[in-house]
């Protein structure tokens, strides 16, 4: 009691400090992608005399650099190419803040934070999501929040391809000083995240959060090991899982988009955790990402820390990747 008194206190001093050194972590996280982006973009805008034609290919070329990728950027080029030819963007100050506004309108359509349903109980959150995109680390990341939000969480080992994905999650469990369902290497995973349903539901645990494997011999096997889960849970909770939580690695670039057809395809995804936008100069894939699935984006990783996974809003990834001034927010 003392112990959980004490966790308490501590998660209320973070929250109280969190909201700049959030805002400053993202800043960091997405200097990569601000320098090859927005900085590039800026010093082009403003040092050029003329908007025109020339310019606008250029801004085009930034765009696919950063790897917005080609439909994205085509649409942007030609709102701009519209507002240029009926003379509503003048000066350098108007074009940049056009482009930030469809940037952000791009975003702002995913924009909607998972919200815990207290009729669910547990919440069922079924995270998946190829090899290596960070899974397992954004589960420990969303243990961290759910608990500091005074929740009870409880994990479900659900990878159990290898075993390091296990010990992985123990770790995590630890760390965070939330419990955790595990069985052996090669269990039916399934039946892990099944019984860590049941487990959670005798516990009166808030939220269980189930972890999968992203890779198994063929792939057509991972979807349907994924189905199955689905269906499984479904037997004890008919509206289980409540979010399938499909995790992204930014890193990927447009790789990311294919894979996420297939498991949305497969599983209905409800919504996305987009990881390692602070690897990588090429962040823009969070716009072709938002237009091109328009599934929430409900979270957003820079990081390997444990306060590195944040709930994902337009407005700040967007000054955060323009660098606009973040002091007042
Ligand atoms: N830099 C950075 N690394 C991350 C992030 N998320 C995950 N990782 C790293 O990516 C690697 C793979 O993550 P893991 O959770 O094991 O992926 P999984 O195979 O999908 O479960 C690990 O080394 C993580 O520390 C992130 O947001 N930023
Ligand atoms: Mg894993």
């Amino acid at each position: 009691m003392l112990h959980l008194f004490k966790r308490r206190t501590e998660s209320t001093d973070t929250q109280s400090a969190e909201k700049p050194s959030w805002l400053t972590r993202l800043k960091q996280g997405l200097k990569k992608t601000r320098t090859q982006f927005s900085e590039g973009l800026g010093h082009l805008i403003f040092g050029k005399k003329t908007i025109d034609q020339n310019l606008l290919d250029e801004i085009e070329t930034f765009l696919l650099t950063a790897d917005v990728g080609l439909p994205t950027t085509e649409l942007i080029i030609a709102r701009l190419t519209e507002q240029v030819a009926r003379k509503q963007l003048t000066d350098a100050r108007a074009l940049w803040e056009q482009l930030q506004k469809q940037l952000y309108e791009l975003l702002y359509v995913c924009e909607q934070p998972l919200k815990l349903d207290a009729q669910a109980k547990p919440y069922v959150i079924l995270v998946l999501g190829v090899n290596g995109v960070g899974k397992t680390t954004s589960i420990g990341k969303l243990a961290w929040y759910f608990s500091k939000d005074h929740k009870r969480v409880l994990l479900a080992a659900g990878d159990t391809f290898r075993a390091a994905a296990i010990e992985q999650l123990q770790i995590w469990s630890q760390r965070t000083q939330v419990p955790l369902i595990a069985q052996h290497q090669g269990a039916d995973s399934a039946s892990v995240i099944y019984d860590a349903l049941q487990a959670a539901r005798a516990r009166g645990m808030d939220v269980l959060i189930a972890d999968t494997a992203g890779r198994l011999h063929t792939k057509d096997n991972l979807m349907h090991e994924l189905q199955k889960i689905k269906r499984v849970l479904a037997r004890i909770d008919a509206q289980a899982p409540h979010e399938i939580l499909l995790v992204l690695d930014a890193s990927m670039g447009q790789n990311t988009l294919m894979q996420a057809e297939q498991f949305h395809q497969a599983l209905q995804v409800t919504g996305i955790a987009l990881t390692k936008l602070d690897g990588t100069a090429k962040g823009g894939i969070i716009f072709e990402v938002a237009r091109r699935l328009r599934i929430p984006i409900r979270f957003i990783g820079v990081g390997e820390d444990l306060d590195d996974l944040r709930p994902f809003t337009a407005r700040e990834f967007i000054d955060a990747l323009f660098g606009n001034d973040l002091a007042g927010i």
